[in-house]
């Protein structure tokens, strides 16, 4: 029912370049998505990187899964590729000799977790080994180029997956932005970030493209162009945590991909936060 966006025609009228398959860290075939809807796993929480969590599969959409950790909240869902290093099947964890964590948030005091963790296993339905698809290879270099066409994840509403362009390359980072939206979804990640892709995969793979905005989109020029929208968005992330432009490149890599926070809603939180949001 939703047209399929052209590609061909928009880089046409945009006269615009599509970056290279081999800048992404992604297959050039997406592998078959064998996960179904209340399948357990074994994932990585996102809040809190070095845990491994037992999460249910709560939806499935192209080659990506939407999960939510057992013993957690209903808020807190993220989504994953299947081909993502950090899923692994049931008992990935205890054989290799590690503990399964209750998710950041566990709604249970922490001494009852053995007990939880036997009561969400016993009768679950296991995801099959064959699920758990390999990481593509990374790319050796950060090969984009500014102003090169994209397909991106908008972290802020992560099931989407966007009309964008490179706004900014720095080292290893590349500055996300979204066709036809204000700077307010921008953002900067890694080259090899899964969260970027080639322009017509999602055709490829199965999963809805969302075609750009019409918010003053960098063509009506009302926007500031976004060499300028990047610094300023990294300016004020530094001014936010007191870092020195030097101090900062060093973090910048090891944030990028981590960063999250978590707004008391009552709270003023200054010019460079929305609690709204
Ligand atoms: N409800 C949100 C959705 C914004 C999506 C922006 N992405 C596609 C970059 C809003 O309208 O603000």
């Amino acid at each position: 029912s939703n047209p399929v966006f052209d590609w061909d025609n928009y880089l046409k009228e945009t006269s615009s370049t599509a970056a290279p398959t081999y800048c992404f860290k992604q297959h050039e075939v997406s592998p078959e998505n064998e996960f179904k809807p209340s399948m357990k796993l074994e994932a990585v929480d996102p809040r809190n990187i070095t845990s491994m969590c037992i999460a249910t599969v709560i939806g499935v959409v192209g080659p990506r899964i939407r999960l939510r950790l057992d013993g957690g909240d209903n808020k807190n869902d993220f989504w994953r590729l299947v081909d993502s290093s950090e899923l692994k099947p049931i008992g990935y964890t205890e054989k290799k000799g590690g503990m399964l964590q209750p998710p950041l948030g566990f709604r249970m005091n922490g001494s009852l977790f053995p007990m939880f963790l036997v009561k969400t296993l016993n009768g679950a339905f296991y995801s099959p080994d064959t699920a758990f698809k390999s990481e593509p290879e990374t790319p050796t270099d950060n090969l984009f180029k500014v102003g090169q066409k994209i397909e991106a994840v908008d972290k802020k509403n992560p099931h989407l997956i966007c009309v964008a362009t490179i706004g900014d390359v720095n080292k290893n980072n590349i500055f996300v932005t979204f066709d036809g939206w204000r700077g307010a979804f921008d953002y900067w990640c890694s080259y090899d970030s899964r969260d970027i892709f080639p322009v017509g995969w999602c055709l490829k793979s199965g999963h809805p493209l969302q075609p750009p905005g019409h918010k003053g989109s960098r063509y009506s020029g009302s926007r500031p162009n976004s060499a300028q929208s990047s610094a300023n968005a990294k300016q004020n992330f530094n001014d936010s945590i007191n870092l020195t432009p030097d101090s900062a490149s060093d973090l910048e890599a090891g944030i990028q991909e981590s960063c999250s926070v978590f707004i008391n809603h009552e709270c003023k939180c200054g010019p460079f936060m929305d609690s709204s949001k």
